[in-house]
Order: C-alpha cells, then sequence, then structure tokens
C-alpha cells in the first residue's frame, strides 16, 4: 500500500515541490490550500504524471472549524496518514513595530500559529496510529529575529518552539516531529508578504542565488524517509550565500 503525505499550502511554492517530489517517490497525496483552482490543478497535473491518488481539500487553516470538519473527518482510505507537512503560512508587511499594520499581525498569528496547530491537533490521531510523522516548516526568521520581521519572525519563533513541544509530549506514541528552517526560497513568498509589489519581492532575491522550492522538497523527501529509529529534530537550510537570519552576501 503507498504511504500517505498530508500537505498543507500546497497550490504553490514549497507545498508544491513537495508534492510533486513525494508524488514521483510514489506517496498518494492529500493536498490543501485556499485557491481551489490552482490547488485542483496541482492535483491534477501531479496524477496524470505520475499516478498516484490525490485527495484535494480547499479551506483556511485560520478557520478552526473547517480544519476540523476536513480533516478530522477524513474518508476511511485517507486516514492512515504517513506525514503531516505543516507548510501553509505567510508574511505579511516588513515594517517596524511602530508602523506594522495590527491586521497584518493577526492573518499571521492565526494563519502561521493557529493554523498549524488545529491542523496538528485534528490529524493527531490519524498520526499516532500510523506512529507517523509531523514536519513543521519554521525559518530562519524563527532562529533570530531581523529588523522589521517583529511578528512574522515571532511566528516563526512559535513554530520552533512547538515543535520541540511536540517531539517531547509525543515521545511516548513513537510519533517522530522534525522542523525544518528554510532560509530565503524564491516563491511565492515575497510577493504576498509585499502585496503584489513584484519590485519589492524581486529584490529580495537579487543578487545572490537563492534557494529554489525543490531544494526544501529535497530536505523534506531526506527527513521523512529516515529509518525508524532516527528523528531529525532541527534542521536550518540556507542557500550557500545565506549565513543566518539577517546576513546575504550579495558579493
Ligand atoms: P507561497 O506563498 O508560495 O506558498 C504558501 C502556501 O501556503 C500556499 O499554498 C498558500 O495557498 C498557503 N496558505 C497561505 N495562507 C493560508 C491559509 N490561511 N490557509 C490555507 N493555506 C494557506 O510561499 P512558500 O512556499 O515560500 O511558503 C511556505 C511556507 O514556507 C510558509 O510557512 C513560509 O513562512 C515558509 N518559509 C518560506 C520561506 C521563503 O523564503 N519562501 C523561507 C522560510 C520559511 P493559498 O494561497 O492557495 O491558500
Ligand atoms: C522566510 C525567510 O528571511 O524572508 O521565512 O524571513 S525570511
Amino acid at each position: 500500500m503507498s504511504k500517505i503525505i498530508l500537505i498543507t499550502g500546497a497550490s504553490s511554492g514549497l507545498g508544491k515541490a513537495t508534492a510533486e517530489k513525494f508524488a514521483a517517490g510514489g506517496w498518494d497525496l492529500i493536498v490543501t490550500a485556499r485557491r481551489k483552482e490552482q490547488l485542483a490543478n496541482v492535483a491534477s497535473d501531479i496524477e496524470k504524471k505520475y499516478g498516484v491518488k490525490t485527495l484535494s481539500l480547499v479551506f483556511d487553516v485560520q478557520d478552526k472549524k473547517a480544519v476540523f470538519e476536513h480533516l478530522g473527518n477524513l474518508p476511511k482510505e485517507w486516514q492512515a496518514i504517513n506525514v503531516l507537512l505543516n507548510n501553509a503560512g505567510l508574511a505579511l508587511g516588513r515594517e517596524p513595530f511602530d508602523e506594522a499594520n495590527l491586521e497584518d499581525w493577526e492573518t499571521m498569528i492565526d494563519t502561521n500559529v493557529k493554523g498549524l496547530l488545529y491542523a496538528s491537533k485534528a490529524v493527531l490521531p490519524f498520526i499516532i496510529a500510523q506512529k507517523g510523522h509531523i514536519i513543521n516548516i519554521g525559518s530562519t526568521a524563527g532562529k533570530e529575529v531581523y529588523k522589521d520581521g517583529n511578528v512574522y519572525c515571532a511566528t516563526k519563533h512559535a513554530v520552533d518552539a512547538i515543535s520541540k513541544a511536540q517531539r517531547i509530549d509525543l515521545l511516548p506514541h513513537g510519533v517522530k516531529i522534525t522542523a525544518v528552517h528554510p532560509g530565503a526560497v524564491e516563491t511565492e513568498f515575497s510577493l504576498v508578504r509585499f502585496k503584489g509589489d513584484a519590485t519589492k519581492a524581486d529584490a529580495v532575491y537579487a543578487g545572490y542565488t537563492p534557494l529554489k522550492a525543490e531544494d526544501i522538497a529535497d530536505t523534506i523527501w531526506y527527513v521523512a524517509n529516515t529509518p525508524a529509529h532516527v528523528c531529525i529534530n532541527d534542521l536550518v537550510v540556507t542557500c550557500t550565500a545565506q549565513g543566518n537570519s539577517t546576513t546575504i552576501y550579495k558579493g
């Protein structure tokens, strides 16, 4: 029987690349996002290309009721989940604390922190039944705070802390927990952060070679396929030009 990975935020970026990577390895996929058509295209392209099964679920991870309705009541044939990838997330704005927008803060906290908690909790009985694996996408922003990153950085520090807490609390169930913390990856992330301003988004990746979504998909594939007795707890992955959250060499 094929293994199953559930990926939140699979309509673009890291989630989409990870869906493709696992499908290429023969895994069946549960993919989720808000953009219905974009998600359906990702799923149908993957089904055609790799011949695996997919289940697409459209909901907002901020919506507690929707998360539990969809993920808590999965069809029987989709309940044997081996890996949950908590990937859905975003940054909104890059302003100093005194100028930043309260609604942006709330959306980031509700998505990156509360959404991750809801998805983890909704799926946990299935993960425990499989002695499965939860992989949380943090960020270098969850390791060091950078200027004007305030609440985005705080949400990723929370992902770091939640991952450590899940790891120790779920030991009795034989569940693996891994946090993967990417540095700059060229995806739709900065376009979303700068609310469609492509000039600002492009500037984030100018002057060096950033990571590609596929680089992080390869990392996730690796951590999900270690022997049963091995758990990678925490992994920071940057491009060669990036030293930490605050330092990118743009020679
Ligand atoms: P993208 O913007 O390309 O992808 C984000 C994904 O999350 C999309 O599929 C989006 O789908 C989904 N998403 C966002 N908000 C919600 C929501 N409320 N409910 C459901 N799904 C949602 O960016 P990335 O692929 O780069 O980002 C993926 C993760 O990686 C995020 O957690 C981000 O913080 C993290 N990260 C990114 C880095 C980077 O430099 N790119 C570096 C470090 C971490 P839709 O809009 O259809 O709902
Ligand atoms: C995304 C990377 O440096 O823009 O988490 O915060 S960064």
